[in-house]
């Protein structure tokens, strides 16, 4: 039975991955935490690693067998070292969630004061929104956005900061369209004596390719996904200088997990060599330029973008002025082949399962190698979906045109349908 392959083992399973592969060619992938991770690492999450268990760190574990394992840890953690320019690298959290929990528990104790920026602002849960246990853990502290711009208020962050003197202070966000300030979050940081802690998860495909500005020498630990804009397999790491190392790597383990994903730490690695390349660079900058094409398309089309646009990988499309719910907007993209989630806006009038904006990104659309042409395609054929969210008809025009659109362009790693 353990040697059947997955056809014969568990069909209905087969038939789903068969499934959501087709869906992953056929429509336009615009969620901007998802992407096309390659294919090597795709090898590597699906190999012989994942049997092996190796609590603690290369050299240091608590189970034999480490001979390759250890290799393989070291890979990762030395390319990341060198790709980010940091003076270390944990790489067994198991996502970007667990990697600022471990953040807490490495310099926190339950009650202290935290910050950081709210979700209806684009925050992340962990940072301290209330149903999380960040918020319920700690004191949190939550900054935000202008009401007019929807920029980061940062005197918000200094009069906060200075009242309440948090411990750490996260920035970063999951739906912020806009470069992260890391020198002036760092100065407020440093005036009140916090930890300043970089969330990078959306955008570490881009610091590592140069696309946006990097939190190294401002923010003394970094906390990531390794899925996102950055490529790899769905897991999570911790940079840190010097001074956090010992503690970061006592909070992973033993202090939060147990035995970490040696396949996923191996996708890793693999990602990360890949990210050192020109052709990752250039990659990283074509889905800013790709975003940037968007935005301008939207826009032109009369939507509201949060913050009037982009400088990133992420587009936050304010539907307020329409009329139309982000759910149900998202929902009509979604029979059109164009797949994007809904989401909060800041100052939203709705409530956060009903908002009034849909969330969009170009990382793994670029993955595809699409361009400008192909962006304004899109954004046109958005805005036609948004102003008649009933046209059934017009939807599976566009849903037919998307698919023609995609087959011109196969996504990496799946088999072509
Ligand atoms: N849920 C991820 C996102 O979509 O941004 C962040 O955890």
């Amino acid at each position: 039975m353990a040697d059947l392959p997955l056809i014969e083992a568990d069909p209905e399973i087969a038939q789903c991955i068969a499934d959501e592969e087709k869906r992953q060619h056929d429509k336009l992938r615009l969620i901007p935490s998802e992407n096309y991770a390659s294919r090597a690492v795709m090898e590597a999450c699906g190999s012989v690693l994942n049997n092996k268990y190796s609590e603690g760190y290369a050299g240091r574990r608590y189970y034999e067998g480490q001979q390759n394992i250890d290799t393989v840890e070291r890979l990762a953690i030395e390319r990341l070292k060198s790709l980010f320019g940091v003076d270390h690298a944990n790489v067994q959290p198991y996502s970007g969630s667990p990697a600022n929990l471990a953040i807490y528990l490495a310099f926190c104790n339950a009650g202290d004061t935290i910050m950081g920026m709210g979700l209806p602002s684009g925050g992340h849960l962990t940072h301290g929104w209330k149903v999380s246990i960040s918020g319920k853990y700690f004191n949190a502290i939550q900054y935000g956005v202008h009401r007019d711009d929807h920029l980061i208020d940062f005197d918000q962050v200094a009069s906060l900061a200075r009242e309440h003197k948090p411990k750490l202070i996260f920035c970063g966000a999951t739906a912020y369209p806009r470069v992260i300030d890391f020198p002036k979050f760092a100065e407020i940081a440093k005036e009140v004596g916090a930890i300043l802690v970089a969330d990078i998860a959306h955008i570490a495909g881009l610091v590592a390719g140069g696309a946006h500005p990097s939190p190294v020498g401002h923010a003394p630990v970094i906390s990531s996904t390794t899925h996102k804009t950055f490529r790899g397999p769905r897991g999570g790491m911790l940079l840190c200088d010097d001074a956090h190392k010992k503690a970061i790597d006592r909070a992973v383990f033993p202090g939060l997990q147990g035995g970490p994903h040696n396949g996923t730490t191996a996708g890793i690695a693999i990602a990360a060599k890949l990210a050192s390349t020109n052709e990752f660079k250039a990659y990283a900058h074509a889905i800013v330029d790709n975003c940037r094409v968007l935005a301008e398309t939207l826009l032109s089309r009369g939507l509201d973008l949060v913050t009037g646009g982009t400088d990133n990988h992420l587009i936050l499309i304010d539907l307020t002025r329409k009329e139309v719910p982000g759910k149900v907007a998202a929902q009509a993209l979604d029979r059109a082949g164009i797949v994007a989630n809904y989401n909060s806006v800041p100052f939203d009038t709705r409530k956060p399962f009903d908002p009034s904006g849909v969330r969009l990104g170009t990382a793994a659309i670029t993955s595809r190698g699409m361009g400008s042409d192909e962006m304004k395609r899109l954004g046109n054929w958005m805005a036609d979906v948004i102003e008649d969210v009933e046209n059934e008809a017009a939807m599976s025009r566009i849903a037919g045109e998307v698919k023609d659109l995609c087959d011109q362009f196969p996504a990496p790693g799946i088999p072509v349908h």
